[in-house]
């Protein structure tokens, strides 16, 4: 059975992408919710139903988990989805703020939507875990559109990162995370713009150890070789197809569209 994921947009490529490293032998299904996108500055019931009905779809894909690959929308339906949903369901927050306080910085820094950030998620879970730990949040809405256009590595994408996170200029981290899964596309932009001592945290790796040992405690863990890659999109095919070239090498088997 397959793993499910999901997004707002092509964000949920930058989990994938790690997903299928860390763990090439299992199948993925995964939908971008294009045709609703952007996510973060919907109110809390839409994204509910949005993702809950997303959630759905997936479980009619047979999956054996879902990870909710969007920091909006783990903020807005986490504990619903981990009701409603027979299968095990992880988001991306908690590892994000785990991962900061792993590397224990004094300062740091927290960029998302406008709904992550209002949500302040970010700073209550790395409070409860490391309650002297400075954190500034900051939203930097106007980046993901960046992604989700293809225009990362171009003069355009540089402006816009270095105009959304001016903020830090005045409020030094020593580490940044990067709490919208549209970012780790927009690194090399956010380490120029921040500098090369500044730690850029993407919670995608703490993530996908927290699906691999939820994976393996309940023996669900796929020792066959050959994952398959299927793509769904709410939207035009064409974006997530583009995407998907770019961000998974071209590894998928498969993109459809999918009126949700
Ligand atoms: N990629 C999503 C996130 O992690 O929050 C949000 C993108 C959006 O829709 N604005």
């Amino acid at each position: 059975r397959p793993i499910g994921l999901m997004d707002s947009g092509l964000g949920g490529l930058s989990v994938m992408r790690v997903l299928h490293k860390q763990l090439p032998n299992e199948s993925l299904v995964f939908v971008g919710d294009q045709g609703h996108f952007p996510y973060g500055t919907r109110s809390q019931a839409e994204l509910q139903r949005l993702v809950l009905n997303i959630g759905r779809f997936l479980v009619e894909q047979d999956i054996k988990m879902m990870i909710v690959a969007c920091n909006t929308a783990t903020g807005a339906a986490l504990p619903l989805l981990q009701r409603e949903l027979p299968v095990p369901v992880i988001g991306v927050i908690e590892p994000g703020a785990i991962a900061a306080v792993h590397h224990q910085l004094e300062t740091v820094g927290v960029i998302g939507t406008a709904s992550t950030i209002e949500k302040g998620a970010y700073p209550a879970t790395i409070h409860r875990l490391a309650p002297q730990m400075t954190v500034y949040s900051h939203a930097a809405q106007a980046m993901v559109p960046v992604v989700e256009h293809g225009l990362t590595g171009t003069p355009q994408a540089q402006e816009t990162v270095n105009t959304a996170l001016s903020f830090f200029d005045s409020h030094p981290v020593d580490g940044l995370i990067l709490g919208c899964t549209h970012f780790p596309f927009l690194a090399p932009e956010i380490q120029q713009k921040m500098g090369p001592d500044v730690l850029l945290i993407d919670p995608a790796h703490e993530t996908i150890k927290q699906a691999q040992a939820m994976l393996t405690e309940q023996d669900l863990l796929r020792d066959r070789n050959g994952g398959t890659i299927t793509l769904f999109t709410t939207g035009d095919r064409t974006d997530l197809v583009a995407g998907a070239k770019q961000w998974l090498a071209g590894q998928f088997t498969s993109c459809d569209h999918v009126d949700l």
